[in-house]
Parts: C-alpha cells; sequence; structure tokens
C-alpha cells in the first residue's frame, strides 16, 4: 500500500512547504481584508478561527487532497458502520454509538449495540436520579454527599475533566473526587475527607485487572468495613463499572450494582459510557445527556460535511502541515479559564495514547513523524509561566485557544479581562514586534543609542506563530460535549493520514505486565538479576532503602 510520503498530495505539500515556509502571516493579513471570513467556520455552537495559520487557500487544498487520497471518508464511514478498525485487538470502535442520540441501528457481529447502549444508559438515569434524590441512601440511612470514582487513564481522565468543566451544574452537597495513583497518599487523602456512612465509590475499570485501581478499591473496601463491619453494607457503597462481570463478582460487587459496556468503546474514549457515572451523579443525568448530546452534534458534523468545511479535518490537516512540513515537535492546548484546566491533561492521554504510534497498517516502520506531543495549560496562569517560550523560543509550538463567551460566574469585568488575555496571546504570537518597532518605541520613550543597541534585540517577538482559536458562546455541557468530539475525530483523521492505528496502545500493556513482574521481586528477598543491569541494580537499590 502507498505510504503517505510517496502520495502525490503529500509530495505536493513538500513543494507548496519550500515557498510557504518565507510567508509571513503579517503579510497574508494585510494582502486580505477577508482572510478572517474565509479562514473561519461555525459548527453549531462552535466557532473556529483558523486564519492565524502559515496557510493560504492553495495550502488548504492541497491538505485537503491529502485527506483524500488518504480515504478519510472511507475510514470514516467505516468506522461509523462498527467494522473493526481497530485491527490489532480485532474490536469495532464505537464511542459513537455511545451518543447516538439518533438511535439508528449500529451493527457489531450482526447485532445493533443500540439496545444495550440505551439500556445502559436508561439504569444509569434511575441510579443517578436515585442518588441525587436521596432514595439511595448509605447503611446508616443517610444521604449520599461524596461520590469517589477510582479508575486511572481511561477510566479517571475523562470523567475527572468533564466533573471540573461542568462544576457549575453540580450541587455543592454531592461532591466528585477522583482516586488514580497507586501511590497510596491519593486514596488516602481522600479517604480522610469523606465519611464511609455518605460515600459511594464507582470502581471505574475497563478490565477490572488494573492494578493501580484494584489496589486502591482493596483499600477503600477495607477502610469502609472497617467502620461499617458488616459486608452486607458494601452493596450500597460500591458499584462497578467494567466490560468484565467475572472480575467485578470476585471482587465482591454484586452484578446488579454493576453498569456495563463493551470491548468497542477504548478506554481514553470511555467517558460518553458507563464510565460516566461520576459525572452523571455529580451534575445530573440531563446534562450527562446534554454533553452526548454536543458530541452527537459533532459526529453528524464531521459525517456529513465536505471535508474543506468539516472542523475535524481542518485542525486535523493543519495538525499535520506543522507535523509533517514544519517539523513541528509538539501541539499546545490553551483553554482559558480554570474550569477547562483538566483538559489539556485529557486531551494528552487522547491524542499521544492514539497517535503515539510508529507500525502502520501494513505493519511496517513509518517513514513520517507521526503524533505530536501534545501539553498546555490553562490561561491566563500559562502566560505566567511558560508562555514565554511560545513567543520567544526556538521552536514551533502550533496553539489551541478555547475560551467561552460568557461565564457561570459574572463578576465585574473579570471574564472580559480573561478573554482580552486569550485575543492578546493570539495577536502577538502571530503579528509579533519587530526591532525596527522596538527601536521606535524606545526612542519614543526617550533610550539613549546604547541602550537601544544592547536591548532592542532581547525585545523583538518573531511572531509567525500560528494559532487555532475555538470560540463558544457560553460553556454548557453541550458545547463540551462537541469540543471533546471535534478533538477526538481530528485525532482519527490524523491516524488514518499517518496509517497507523489510533485504537491500541501495546505500549501501556507492556508497561502494566512489566510492573507486575516486579512487584513480587521487589517484595521478597532473593537478589534479582533477570533484567538488565540497571533495573536489576534499582530494584536491589530500592530495596536497600525499604529495608536498611
Ligand atoms: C486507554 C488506556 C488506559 C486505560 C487504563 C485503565 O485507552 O488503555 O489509559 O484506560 O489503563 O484501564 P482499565 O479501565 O482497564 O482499568
Amino acid at each position: 500500500m502507498t505510504r503517505p510520503t510517496k502520495r502525490q498530495a503529500w509530495k505536493a505539500l513538500e513543494k507548496h512547504y519550500a515557498m510557504m515556509r518565507q510567508v509571513r502571516m503579517r503579510d497574508l493579513f494585510n494582502n486580505d481584508p477577508q482572510r478572517f471570513d474565509r479562514f473561519s467556520l461555525q459548527v453549531g455552537e462552535l466557532f473556529l478561527d483558523y486564519s492565524k495559520n502559515i496557510v493560504i487557500d492553495k495550502t488548504m487544498n492541497k491538505l485537503m487532497d491529502l485527506a483524500r487520497a488518504s480515504n478519510v471518508e472511507d475510514w470514516r464511514a467505516k468506522m461509523f458502520a462498527g467494522e473493526k478498525i481497530n485491527f490489532t485487538e480485532n474490536r469495532a470502535v464505537l464511542h459513537v454509538a455511545l451518543r447516538n442520540r439518533a438511535n439508528t441501528p449500529v451493527m457489531v457481529d450482526g447485532e445493533d449495540v443500540m439496545p444495550k447502549v440505551n439500556a445502559v444508559l436508561e439504569r444509569m438515569k434511575r441510579f443517578s436520579e436515585a442518588v441525587r434524590e436521596g432514595l439511595w441512601l448509605g447503611y446508616t440511612g443517610k444521604r449520599i454527599t461524596d461520590v469517589v470514582n477510582l479508575g486511572v487513564g481511561g477510566s479517571d481522565l475523562g470523567p475527572k475533566m468533564v466533573c471540573e468543566a461542568l462544576g457549575s451544574y453540580a450541587r455543592l452537597d454531592l461532591r466528585a473526587h477522583f482516586v488514580s495513583n497507586v501511590a497510596p497518599s491519593d486514596i488516602v487523602s481522600t479517604l480522610k475527607k469523606v465519611d464511609p456512612e455518605t460515600t459511594l465509590f464507582i470502581v471505574a475499570s475497563k478490565t477490572f485487572t488494573t492494578q493501580e485501581t484494584l489496589a486502591n478499591a482493596h483499600t477503600a473496601r477495607r477502610w469502609f468495613l472497617e467502620h461499617a463491619k458488616d459486608e452486607a453494607h458494601v452493596a450500597r457503597h460500591f458499584v462497578a463499572v467494567s466490560t468484565n462481570a467475572e472480575a467485578v463478582r470476585a471482587f465482591g460487587i454484586d452484578t446488579e450494582n454493576m453498569f456495563e459496556f463493551w470491548d468497542w468503546v477504548g478506554g481514553r474514549y470511555s467517558l460518553w459510557s458507563a464510565i460516566g457515572l461520576s459525572i452523571a451523579v455529580h451534575v445530573g443525568f440531563e446534562h450527562f445527556e446534554q454533553l452526548l448530546e454536543g458530541a452527537h452534534a459533532m459526529d453528524q458534523h464531521f459525517l456529513h460535511a465536505p471535508l474543506e468545511q468539516n472542523m475535524p479535518v481542518i485542525l486535523a490537516m493543519l495538525g499535520i502541515w506543522y507535523t509533517n512540513f514544519f517539523g513541528a515537535e509538539t501541539h499546545a492546548v490553551l483553554p482559558y479559564g480554570t474550569r477547562l484546566r483538566s483538559l489539556p491533561a485529557y486531551l494528552q492521554q487522547a491524542d499521544m495514547e492514539s497517535n503515539g504510534k510508529s507500525i502502520d497498517r501494513d505493519s511496517r516502520w513509518v517513514e513520517h513523524a507521526t503524533g505530536p506531543i501534545l501539553w498546555g495549560g490553562h490561561g491566563t496562569n500559562g502566560q505566567h509561566a511558560f508562555f514565554e517560550l511560545l513567543h520567544q523560543g526556538t521552536r514551533l509550538v502550533p496553539c489551541d485557544f478555547i475560551v467561552a463567551a460568557n461565564t457561570h460566574n459574572p463578576v465585574g469585568h473579570q471574564h472580559a479581562a480573561l478573554v482580552s488575555h486569550m485575543l492578546a496571546q493570539t495577536r502577538v504570537l502571530m503579528w509579533g514586534r519587530t526591532l525596527a518597532e522596538v527601536e521606535l518605541e524606545m526612542r519614543e520613550q526617550g533610550a539613549d543609542v546604547a541602550t537601544i543597541r544592547k536591548l532592542a534585540p532581547h525585545k523583538v517577538i518573531p511572531g509567525n506563530k500560528p494559532s487555532n482559536s475555538l470560540l463558544m458562546r457560553d460553556h454548557t455541557p453541550y458545547t463540551l460535549g462537541m469540543l471533546i468530539a471535534l478533538y477526538e475525530h481530528k485525532i482519527f483523521t490524523q491516524g488514518i493520514v499517518w496509517r497507523i492505528n489510533s485504537f491500541d496502545q501495546w505500549g501501556v500493556e507492556l508497561g502494566k505486565q512489566m510492573a507486575n513482574s516486579i512487584l513480587p521481586r521487589l517484595l521478597a528477598d532473593e537478589p534479582v538479576t533477570e533484567y538488565d543491569g540497571s533495573t536489576n541494580g534499582l530494584i536491589g537499590r530500592v530495596k536497600s532503602m525499604m529495608h536498611p
């Protein structure tokens, strides 16, 4: 099969890049008053401005040629039709079915999965409402006040990010906590904050074999029983979310209290499934449903819009432009506002675990760069921390800025100030400040020639740094659903162009296996010799520190 770099469309982009690398966005804006209108797009509640990119019409056309030549449209259809596009695990990739609000049949192995998707949603609704309305009570008859989600990776990052993001919709008397790390201080510090009589634990694990989650679940259960004394009370305080009923039973949770999902839901795409139970309890099932609605709207857009006006495809191909032609190594996600502070960490997993691959669909090494290092942080805080490198560093870091025009917590002009900071950053990154501009400003301020000569170069901001701006009127469950689905489909599209499997994670699996092999050796007395010198040495050293 054709390697991406051998495609005509790829070669055309290489040629085009040789010309575009000299282009300054300042000039593009000066020469084209319509640029903002032509390189922006409204989809439902989301507005994207991508005019601050080093692109012209020709660039976008060539990028879309590459998307078309890579058969993005066919693969997209395959995903939505439930074909087993996760070919190394022989699984369908159907997070879109979990939010298929149109309820049209989605077939996997000849079975329509929608009835079971709807049945689990109905159970989540009943359960979350019972907890919220005080019908589901703790073992002493008190209302639940705290929900603790025990999960890691895909079973943690999504629900945690969404619960934080939708904090304005949460009830103050029903708090959500997330314990993920096997490091004992995570669970211990959380248990100090909650009351066994009023705490509900959600053990969230697709496989129900993940060491971190099971260790935390056992610790929570022991702590609970120290207070409740009677095993019979466990059922009121522990529920499970998993694909593995047998392991849930073995842990001691009645499968009556288990919320199911399926192997065609990838961990990092699972917040739409029962893994979102903590969301439904914390912010209410109606808001969880609105999250699904927003994602469904983005799914429909991704499925039906022509590539040229397709928001996820546009973002994907811009990412490819910088990764594969400009040689950018990283991509920054910069949401403005505190509620979205965990979005970069969430997208880091979504993107890096999906597209951090180097073997292609024909099981060969790829000949091109794949997923970027995704990182970021929320504004304005990031401006006072790492933005200097974005402005004056030697690296090209394409950025996504995200902000809602309105806030749930209006106080004077504070929200307008937040938005103005975001706009200022995109402007400065793109426009920069030339030496001549700095010198003029310094002269006007009365600086002498020697000072100007010495200081002016330090004050030059190179500019020409690309960014996308995503705007929404309000930060709601619906817009959040759209936003997350937008990134999911961006990642999907890039994976298709790069010809990799975005849906497996063999590196993660090997890490889990190796930790399970090392743990008993770390606990045993015998010296360890079976690994490499460094690992054996470190095990020996840490053992001597544990038991001096
Ligand atoms: C996600 C990854 C990984 C996974 C965790 C938790 O795509 O595979 O982050 O979600 O390792 O796995 P379990 O849900 O099986 O405990």
